[in-house]
């Protein structure tokens, strides 16, 4: 079997962010872009099952206190109209269907660009009283939106295929903020599952959900500096409450207007979770999420071939048998081609078992960053647990050092303007848009959020580094 090495050359360095996780998207069969239409990507079955351990691990954060459910893709063009604000923010983006065969539709219908206006006619529906209250329903589908920045697979897409919305409505404006906070703790969770670190803040008024009062902005930054938006929590006040006429009969008897929330977070993340952690070799998964966690080898060499095969087989059963999910590689290959295959596929652990291991009642086990041990075989599935589960603590070292590397506290424009070079500038801004308009005009960069919350940030009243007057801490980067 020839090597994708021998055939197309190694991968280009991760220093070449965008080379690197092009290629790799095809070499560790995650995305074919090959697909004949622009911003729609095909998930190979490796990918797909990432991307299902992925959804499961937000699953089921979310089935603790909320339902799943599920919505139509197409939206009347009547209801889709409604709220002005939401449509002027998706106009531009909106996929429409217009003929059902030859005939015209007396109705447009719109592809969803997200829910809102398929979901909230029912709540019109189903909530009635304060004892319906609150409602959270979650749904996770494609939704569709005409992008005309550049698209990216995984990143910026036409078909975005694993948009995961959350809906829920309350009844007082306290009671949303409260579920928008929640949503931000439990995108945290998420994300730490996934070893990827997040900056947490608030969106510019301009830059806010179309619709929503504010807008919270989980945003996470990638090897090249620019930062990726993973998630977001839309506070919607009585917006859509209004316009899609959701009450509920209070404890006094009286019809009240609902307060709403949203939240969402797509395939992004696993971009996110891809570019975070893997190197020039190719992919490195966190074990909770990747699809192989552990690739046993067997050395098939010499006169022991059989003898050394069936103890890979009781390796393989016994660490199936523990919950691990496994995989053995007994295929007609060099050991160095199989070792090369499953660095690529960022498999945590490898075990390397040959004769003189058999020997010593051992086998060898190589994480994926090249740490070599040795366990013994007959506490096998200990061992195999433990070397993951520091696996995954120096996963989540690495990605906060890489995160940490790259924020930089500025107190002036020009240091602003080399820090969104590589990374992320820290700022105090006054609120004003003039101010943020001179920022962004001469680094280039954006006003990406305030009231800055990270481990690594310290948010603080300091002065605007315009105008002097005081400021909040401000996330100042170069978006995706
Ligand atoms: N209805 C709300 C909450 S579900 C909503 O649509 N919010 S959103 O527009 O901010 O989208 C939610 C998340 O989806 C974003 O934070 C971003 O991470 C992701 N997303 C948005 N557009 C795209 C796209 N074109 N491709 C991939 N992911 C996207
Ligand atoms: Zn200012």
């Amino acid at each position: 079997m020839k090597l994708v090495e021998e055939e197309h050359g190694a991968l280009p360095p991760k220093d070449d962010f965008s080379g690197w996780y092009n290629e790799l998207l095809w070499r560790a069969e995650i995305m074919d872009v090959r697909y004949p239409v622009k911003g729609l990507y095909v998930w190979y079955p490796f990918g797909f099952a990432l991307r299902r351990n992925v959804y499961s691990c937000l699953r089921e954060i979310l089935d603790r206190d909320h339902q799943e459910a599920l919505f139509p893709l197409l939206i009347p063009e009547n209801e889709f109209a409604k709220e002005a604000e939401h449509i002027k923010g998706f106009e531009e983006e909106v996929y429409w269907v217009t003929h059902g065969g030859t005939s015209p539709l007396d109705v447009k219908l719109a592809l969803r660009p997200t829910s809102e206006c398929a979901i909230y006619p029912m709540y019109s529906l189903w909530v009635r009283s304060h004892a319906d209250l609150p409602v959270r329903i979650y749904q996770i589908v494609n939704t569709f939106r005409y992008e005309t920045k550049h698209t990216r697979p995984l990143i910026r897409l036409r078909e975005i295929t694993s948009f995961k919305e959350a809906h829920t409505v309350h009844a007082t404006w306290d009671d949303a903020e409260a579920q928008v906070e929640e949503a931000v703790k439990l995108y945290r969770e998420f994300y730490d599952i996934l070893c990827v670190p997040v900056i947490v803040s608030r969106r510019p008024d301009w830059d806010k959900f179309p619709g929503a009062d504010y807008t919270m902005a989980t945003d996470t930054i990638m090897p090249d500096g620019r930062t990726l938006q993973i998630g977001t929590a839309h506070h919607l006040g009585d917006h859509f409450s209004k316009t899609f006429e959701i009450t509920y009969e209070d404890q006094r008897g009286e019809q009240q207007f609902a307060f709403q929330t949203c939240y969402g977070i797509s395939e992004r993340s696993v971009a996110a979770l891809i570019s975070m952690h893997g190197d020039d070799r190719g992919l490195i998964l966190p074990p909770a999420l990747a699809p192989v966690q552990v690739a046993i080898v067997p050395i098939l060499i010499g006169k022991r071939g059989e003898e050394v095969e069936a103890a890979a087989r009781d390796l393989e059963a016994t660490l199936k048998s523990a919950g691990l999910r496994v995989r053995l590689d007994t295929r007609d290959m060099r050991p160095g081609a199989k070792y090369y295959y499953w660095e690529m596929r960022g498999v945590p652990l490898r075990l390397e078992i040959g004769p003189r291991d058999l020997d010593a009642s051992q086998v060898m086990a190589v994480t994926r960053l090249g740490n070599k041990t040795a366990i013994p075989l007959d506490t096998i599935s200990e061992g195999v647990m433990v070397r993951l589960s520091e696996f995954a603590d120096t996963l989540r070292e690495r990605a906060d050092d890489h995160v940490k590397s790259r924020i930089h506290i500025s107190g002036s424009i020009e240091s602003v303007r080399s820090a969104v070079e590589c990374g992320v500038a820290v700022v105090s801004w006054c609120g004003e848009r003039g101010c943020a308009d001179r920022i962004e005009e001469e680094t280039g960069a954006a006003i990406l959020g305030t009231g800055v919350r990270s481990p690594f940030i310290e948010s603080k009243k300091g002065r605007c580094i315009v105008c002097g007057r005081e400021g909040e801490t401000t996330l100042v980067g170069r978006a995706y």
